[in-house]
């Protein structure tokens, strides 16, 4: 349906009518449904403002470490159906329900952030219900630019206190309650028992978030993103946050594939792409099983 004036309401269904959806609102992914339900914690959305939950894209800036609105612009602007998407390449093609948008700077946004890119980002559901997100960035044709990213991904979880984070385990990270400033992640896995908002570096292209209530785990792969956002409010964060339910932080949490630390740099004519992909293990894996999941 149309009401955005270009892209609003987008549904992909599963390619082989299983009951996996994916629901957009202009670029944003704002639903993720598989047998076992919605995947992804969505609460409010009024168009074009950002979207609170889903997975809004954080771009040409994450956080507020820069001049633009906090997480950029880009999730708050109205995209266009893609007319002329990038070739698929060979995985992309086979059983899968796709779309191609599109995001260029309007002359408003070149005030604010000078620079000619054009952002191509595919939205794929696969038959077995997995999610991928693919962005290319490229710049058309203007001076060098740099850019922070981030998918930034709220998945819906049972109960917080019985969440684990396995593949960051001895990994170095920023603290945003500790003025960004760097540690190193003491814990064989990353669990929940007050607000945690970090971004990690240097992290393995596999992470597996176990929820146990559920007996299932989120395995996050991704290419391109060499950092992870982690982020619960709690409930103190949450009181404060208008369209966020005071318990809402018991049943969500973010991980963002993302590109913060290093920001990416493009010459005239250069291209970036970031991939991430979703998808459900009916199982809570054990860090042996993870390895081997890792592998793949
Ligand atoms: O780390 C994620 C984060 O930067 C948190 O500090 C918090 O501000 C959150 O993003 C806000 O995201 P939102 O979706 O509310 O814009």
């Amino acid at each position: 349906t149309k009401d955005w004036n270009g892209v609003d309401k987008i549904v992909l269904r599963s390619p082989r009518g299983a009951s996996a959806r994916v629901s957009l609102h202009g670029g944003q992914v704002t639903s993720w449904r598989n047998e076992q339900g919605e995947e992804l914690l969505f609460t409010s959305s009024k168009p074009p403002k950002a979207v609170r939950g889903g997975i809004p894209i954080c771009f040409p800036q994450f956080g507020n470490c820069g001049s633009l609105e906090q997480h950029g612009f880009a999730r708050n602007k109205i995209w266009t159906i893609d007319e002329n998407p990038p070739p698929l390449s060979p995985n992309d093609s086979h059983a899968k329900s796709f779309i191609d948008l599109l995001l260029k700077p309007s002359e408003e946004d070149l005030k604010c952030w000078p620079h000619s890119f054009e952002f191509r980002l595919r939205v794929s559901l696969a038959a077995d219900g997995s999610l991928a997100l693919i962005s290319r960035i490229r710049n058309v044709n203007g001076k060098p630019f740099s850019f922070s990213f981030a998918y930034h991904t709220y998945l819906s979880v049972s109960d917080i206190s019985e969440v684990r984070i396995e593949g960051l385990e001895t990994l170095d990270y920023l603290d945003n309650l500790c003025q960004k400033e760097r540690f190193t992640e003491q814990g064989d896995a990353i669990t929940f028992e007050s607000e945690v908002d970090r971004v990690y570096l240097s992290t393995p292209n596999v992470v597996a978030v176990l929820d146990h209530e559920r007996k299932r785990t989120y395995v996050i792969r991704k290419d391109g993103l060499p950092d992870v956002v982690v982020w619960n409010p709690w409930e103190k964060k949450s009181k404060s946050m208008v369209d966020f339910g005071d318990d809402e932080y018991k049943q969500m949490l973010c991980v963002d594939g993302a590109v913060i630390e290093k920001p990416v740099t493009l010459k005239p004519g250069e291209e970036w792409t970031g991939r991430v992909e979703l998808s459900v293990v009916a199982s809570t894996l054990c860090s042996e099983q993870f390895d081997v999941q890792r592998g793949m």
